[in-house]
């Protein structure tokens, strides 16, 4: 199953933008995010293919859905870097391959991840590549300074004496979205010309929209607020590749919200691609 409005394998040279599933939760506590891929897809067959509040059809976006990768392929294949993606895990591991994978073929200098922890941990229970350390790795990669974290409002005492100082990380944390709105992310992004990667843990949502995770943090963003930053940055920054990852179907409810919700922010994410896209 492809994620809903998809072209067809036959239409696919036209697409503009890929999405790739990374069916992986090797790295995780509680297992269940490899399942991720699969339940967004079929969420995403719930949702109308027209979006209402942009009068925007999603065939009309032309994506293509090439299926799911394993993860060791991102060392050994050649992934065609064309055209701008978006990738579905899978726990937040996956990230560290995929940005390596691009910052070593000069697609990527930046990091902006929105997520309602850290994962700045050097080491979670003796696994240095945990979801729980992923910007960690990644901060080690292309400079602390290229790093920026929105959403925050969970970490270890440790790891807040690590990110605080300044100078290494750039936080906007979930009091200041609050307090002046996402738009305060601007003082920030926007002002280099890099090439960005735009992480996205679904955990950043209240968990009374996405109880689908490994680790529901309370007090997280409305869904219309994570859509609204999301706008924001890829209006902003010059985003080449993001990821909706961590959600986990085993702890969703019943009615499947998490998949629905990240779904609908995969439909997003695509439609401000389209939106800051000059050829269009
Ligand atoms: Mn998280």
């Amino acid at each position: 199953m492809k994620l809903s409005g998809s072209l067809s394998e036959a239409d696919k040279e036209k697409a503009s933008y890929e999405i790739i599933g990374v069916p992986y939760d090797g790295n995780a506590s509680k297992k269940g995010s490899r399942e991720g891929p699969k339940a967004i897809r079929s969420a995403s067959q719930r949702l109308e293919t027209f979006l209402w509040h942009k009068k925007l059809e999603l065939s009309d976006l032309l994506y293509y859905d090439r299926g799911d990768m394993k993860l060791e392929h991102f060392a050994k294949e050649k992934i065609d870097l064309a055209r701008k993606k978006v990738f579905i895990g899978g726990d937040h591991s996956i990230s560290y391959p995929i940005v390596k994978y691009l910052v070593e073929h000069g697609e990527v200098a930046k990091v902006i991840a929105i997520d309602a922890h850290a994962d700045f941990r050097d080491s979670y229970r003796g696994n240095k590549f945990s979801n729980a350390c992923v910007m960690r790795r990644i901060a080690e990669l292309i400079g602390f300074e290229n790093v920026i974290e929105v959403g925050v409002r969970s970490s270890s005492e440790e790891e807040y004496a690590l990110i605080k100082d300044k100078d290494k990380i750039m936080i906007y944390d979930a009091g200041l979205l609050i307090e002046k709105g996402v738009e305060c992310v601007l003082e920030e992004i926007g002002k280099g010309k890099e090439k960005t990667y735009l992480s996205i843990d679904i955990d950043v949502l209240d968990p009374s929209i996405a109880p689908g995770v490994e680790n529901p943090e309370p007090c997280g963003m409305s869904l219309e607020s994570l859509i609204s930053l999301i706008q924001t940055i890829i209006k902003a920054e010059k985003v080449v590749a993001s990821d909706v990852v961590e959600v986990n179907p085993r702890l969703d409810s019943a009615n499947g919200i998490t998949s629905i919700n990240s779904a609908r922010l995969i439909f997003e994410i695509l439609a401000c691609y389209r939106k800051s896209d000059k050829r269009y």
